[in-house]
């Protein structure tokens, strides 16, 4: 219960600043497992958080994103990688190393 005052209270007081409601970025994450990206699709806010977590046993994996070109550094079982969307839009990404994994973070505003 005290978790949840204080939430209440600081919800109060971004209210009381004046503050948008998207000032509270949340944090999303997609684990990375058998070759896949769990959820596939994942739908998140303006300046959200997404979190690339591997969880395979031997093998490793990047973040390409097919629209910009942008690639993350491969990252290993237990590793994870994250980028902010500060904007909204589709942004469809793949594997760099295996372009058969494919998924997409949908940003709304
Ligand atoms: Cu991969």
């Amino acid at each position: 219960m005290k978790g949840r005052a204080l939430l209440c209270a600081i919800t109060t007081l971004g209210l009381t600043l004046g503050a948008p409601e998207t000032s509270f970025a949340a944090e999303h994450l997609v684990a990375i497992e058998k070759y896949t990206f769990s959820p596939t699709e994942l739908h998140v806010r303006k300046g959200d958080t997404v979190t690339w977590l591997n969880n395979e046993k031997r093998v490793s994996h990047s973040v390409l994103f097919m629209g910009s070109g942008e690639e993350s550094e491969r990252f290993f079982p237990g590793e994870k990688w994250s980028r902010v969307f500060p904007e909204a839009g589709r942004f469809e990404y793949r594997c760099g190393p295996h372009p058969e994994m494919l998924g997409v973070v949908i940003v709304a505003d």
